[in-house]
Formats: structure tokens, C-alpha cells, sequence
């Protein structure tokens, strides 16, 4: 165990009314972004009670304050509309000062129950888990649909910016840093060729017919808790991107993510493709949670959220490839250029797909 790490864990929880002592922790891996920890305290011989200690990347999100603040208005504007069977969404404690983070160190905290029997799949084939994410983050848009967007702070600025997402990639590819550019041709010629499809839908947003909405901005199905034995979404988590956004964009995100037939960093690329069993499943639990809301142009351009974001996607992992593995944590070298090449020839296949996947957003719409 790292003494360090034991006694930051120990410092937080002394910020809060948490009874018991720290007894363990594992460190939790899926997320490229925050550090998560699974903590357990012991009460007394016969009782232990396990949360997540989380640590805010300030790399990434520069004012987690903000974060925090958005997260507390999302809690109280769903807590009362979701009953005791429902899919919950993640809130945090307040610590002893009636914050819900706790800044140890010059870093930001924050710490919540661990939710008990459930669990965040990274790969599934499994339709019921499919539907139960489609379902979850469906209904998340439609829990906050009524949310004043003001109410919320811009986290990251243009977050689901594909235009200028692109733009900072062939910037990034002028400057060049660590001169990887010279591996990444084909690539870079991948972007030259769709960035104006690419740009369709800010587009679209920029003249106004698209509307915008809150968005959880990061749908990853690894982003709902599940139940272990039942396969029911217990919670939606990571709630630090929520801002207005564009629904194709969470559709599109999830669809990425929840229906490639490989996972989002495979280095065999023969086996990445889109898996229209998994998109059929998921497209008819999302678009059942959004049934009455969503405009026809949203309708209309759903299945083109998918093709957009995986390719944005590619584009924010390669542009961190070029410049030296700063933002999305790695876990060998030219991780994120697997994630980038992964995340192309996912894009190719939509492509292909393009037709099945709007004509199948119409059926259950
Ligand atoms: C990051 O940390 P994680 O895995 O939840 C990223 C998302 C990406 C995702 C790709 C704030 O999310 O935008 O889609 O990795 N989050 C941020 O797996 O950039
Ligand atoms: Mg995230």
C-alpha cells in the first residue's frame, strides 16, 4: 500500500462525519480522467461500510468549484423526481463546512456511498444491459429537460465542439511537439477528408435549428452502475461535463462506446465494427426514455451524433498522441494513438452503416 495515498485517504475522510477508520482502498481504473478510489472504513468487528473517494483532475477541469456547483443543482432538481426503484444519479456528501468537496493539499475531493452490488462494464453482449443504458441515460435527458440552463456553468468550453475540436487537432499537428506527426498520415488525411461532415451538426446548432439541452456529455455505459444480479441501472455517475449540449451528442457517445463490437482502445482493428444488435437495443431504450421531447430535426439527425462524435473522439485522442499524453491518462505507450485508430475505423463502419442506423432511430422514435 502507498503510505502516501493512505494518508491524503485519511485527511478527507476526516473532512466529513464518516464513522470509522480507514481499513482499505483499490485504486479504480476505468475512467481516463479523474482518480477514483474504493474505500472501506471499519466501524466496529462486525460492520464496514465502503465509499468512493474521488480526486478532480484540475488538468482537465480548471475550475472544480464549478463542477461541484453544477452537480449540487442537478441533485436538487432530480432527487425529487426519482423514486426508490428508479435509476438514482450520483450526488457527494457534504464534508463538515457544507461543501460538497473537500480541497486536501491544494487538490479537490469529493466522496459518496459506494453503491452496493452494482458494477460499470467496460464490453457487454448482453441486450438487457444494452436497453438498461439506452433506458438510464434517455431518462437522465428527460429529468433535466426542465432545468433552467442558466443554472448551469460551462465546465469545459466547448466540450462537444467538433469544428474547433478539429481545428486544435490540425493546429496541434502544425506545432507538432514530439514530431509523431510523420506516424499519423493516413489519419490526419481521415480528418482533412470529414471535416466538413463532421461540422454538420454545430452547424446546424449555430443556426439555430437544433436546440440545445442538458446534456451529461459523456455516456459511456461505464458511466451507469449496475446491478450485478438483475442487469438494472442502479445510478448514473460522472456528472462533471453535464452542460447544455446537443442530444445526438449523448445518443451518439453511447452508441460509440456501447455498440462497437470491440473495446475502445483494441489494437486489432479487424475486430472493431458497429454491431447493429447492440444499436438496435440501445437506440430503442434511449429513444423510449425520450418519447415526446425530442424535436424532428433531433430525430433526424441522431444517428448522425454517432458517425460525429466517434470522429471528434479520434481527434481529441490523436491530438493528445501528438502532444505527449497529457490529458487522457495512458496505460502503455501509443495508447491513445490505438484509441485514435480504434475510434477511425469505428467512424468508417457507421459510415457504412449510416442508413440502418437512422432508419432504425425513426422505428423507435
Ligand atoms: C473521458 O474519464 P472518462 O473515461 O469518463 C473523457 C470523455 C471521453 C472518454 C473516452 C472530461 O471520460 O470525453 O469520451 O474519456 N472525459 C473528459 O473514453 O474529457
Ligand atoms: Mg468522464
Amino acid at each position: 500500500m502507498d503510505i502516501g495515498t493512505i494518508q491524503t485517504l485519511k485527511e478527507v475522510s476526516d473532512h466529513y462525519d464518516l464513522p470509522g477508520s480507514l481499513r482499505a482502498f483499490t485504486q479504480c481504473v476505468n475512467g481516463h480522467i479523474n482518480d477514483t478510489y474504493r474505500v472501506l472504513l471499519r466501524i466496529d468487528h462486525t460492520t464496514e461500510k465502503e465509499y468512493i473517494f474521488q480526486r478532480i483532475n484540475d488538468y482537465v477541469f480548471k475550475e472544480p468549484v464549478k463542477v461541484m456547483r453544477n452537480i449540487k443543482e442537478i441533485s436538487l432538481h432530480t432527487a425529487p423526481k426519482i423514486s426508490e426503484d428508479d435509476c438514482s444519479i450520483i450526488s457527494f456528501f457534504d464534508n463538515k463546512d457544507g461543501k460538497n468537496y473537500t480541497i486536501v493539499n491544494g487538490d479537490y475531493w469529493r466522496v459518496c456511498y459506494y453503491v452496493k452490488n452494482s458494477v460499470a462494464f467496460d464490453y457487454v453482449d448482453d441486450s438487457r444491459i444494452l436497453y438498461s443504458a439506452g433506458y438510464a441515460f434517455g431518462k437522465f435527458q428527460q429529468l433535466l429537460a426542465d432545468l433552467p440552463m442558466e443554472k448551469l456553468y460551462v465546465t469545459i468550453p466547448d466540450f462537444h465542439n467538433t469544428k474547433k475540436r478539429l481545428e486544435a487537432f490540425f493546429e496541434m499537428v502544425s506545432l507538432d511537439p514530439l514530431s509523431r506527426a510523420g506516424n499519423i498520415k493516413p489519419e490526419i488525411e481521415f480528418f482533412e477528408k470529414h471535416m466538413e461532415l463532421a461540422s454538420t451538426l454545430v452547424n446546424l446548432l449555430e443556426k439555430g435549428e437544433l436546440p440545445l439541452r442538458v446534456t451529461h456529455n459523456d455516456t459511456k455505459y461505464n458511466n451507469i452502475l449496475m446491478d450485478k444480479d438483475t442487469l438494472k441501472p442502479l445510478c448514473v455517475i460522472d456528472l462533471d461535463t453535464v452542460m447544455p449540449g446537443l442530444a445526438a451528442y449523448d445518443f451518439g457517445d453511447a452508441v460509440r462506446f456501447a455498440a462497437n463490437t470491440a473495446v475502445e482502445d483494441e489494437q486489432d482493428l479487424s475486430k472493431v465494427s458497429l454491431d447493429m444488435r447492440h444499436y438496435e437495443e440501445f437506440t430503442r431504450g434511449f429513444m423510449t426514455a425520450c418519447k415526446g421531447f425530442l424535436t424532428q430535426k433531433e430525430i433526424d439527425t441522431m444517428a448522425l451524433g454517432a458517425v460525429v462524435i466517434t470522429i471528434e473522439l479520434a481527434s481529441r485522442f490523436l491530438g493528445d498522441y501528438l502532444n505527449g499524453d497529457k490529458y487522457f491518462r495512458i496505460h502503455r505507450p501509443d495508447h491513445n494513438l490505438d484509441r485514435a485508430r480504434c475510434q477511425i475505423r469505428l467512424a468508417e463502419d457507421m459510415m457504412n452503416k449510416y442508413d440502418a442506423m437512422h432508419e432504425m432511430v425513426l422505428k423507435y422514435a
